[in-house]
């Protein structure tokens, strides 16, 4: 079983990209899907917008990455919000747990007339992949492709 856990700030659209990876209702985490046999579970942190702080979600959120360490974490950014949400990405980025950040609201971005440049923004994570929280035109998830790269990636490794 992998666990894929889904942080980021309060709002950033965590619930709503589980849903779409699960296909169910997820607002009540965890949830899971089958992969080739494997469950993946999805499960959703409170939302927060740094680490290091004496907040209890923050303590709860740091707890839960000590105590039962994820295989995953995808951290849930707004791509309306860049800059209020980055500042938890770096912080995650310097934990060293494998990582993805997955832009949601990409539509309202759009509309408001920004315009992300993934790779550029990997680079300067550290090569962090970026990856759109949208379907592509054949309809798929490259985020679940993603997910499932890396989660192949850590079990290759053991
Ligand atoms: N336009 C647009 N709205 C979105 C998108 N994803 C989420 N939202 C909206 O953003 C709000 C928050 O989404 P959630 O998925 O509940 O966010 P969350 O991160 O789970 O929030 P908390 O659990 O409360 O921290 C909701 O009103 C969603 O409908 C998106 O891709 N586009
Ligand atoms: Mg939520």
């Amino acid at each position: 079983m992998s666990r894929v856990y889904f942080i980021g700030n309060p709002s950033a659209g965590k619930s709503t990209m589980i849903q779409a990876l699960t296909g169910r209702d997820s607002l009540l985490p965890p949830d899971h899907y089958q992969q080739d046999g494997r469950a993946i579970w999805l499960e959703e942190l409170p939302g927060i917008y740094s680490l290091g702080s004496t907040k209890s979600e923050e303590i709860d959120v740091r707890r839960q990455l000590v105590a039962r360490r994820p295989d995953l974490l995808v951290n849930v950014v707004d791509a309306t919000n860049l800059e209020r949400d980055l500042y938890l990405t770096v912080q995650l980025v310097e934990l060293g747990l494998p990582l993805i950040v997955a832009l949601s609201k990409q539509d309202k971005a759009r509309s408001a007339g920004f315009r992300i440049e993934a790779e550029r923004l990997s680079a300067r994570l550290n090569g962090v992949p970026v990856i759109s929280a949208e379907q592509n035109g054949a309809g798929e998830l490259p985020l679940r492709q993603a997910i499932e790269a890396v989660l192949a990636q850590g079990l290759a490794a053991r």
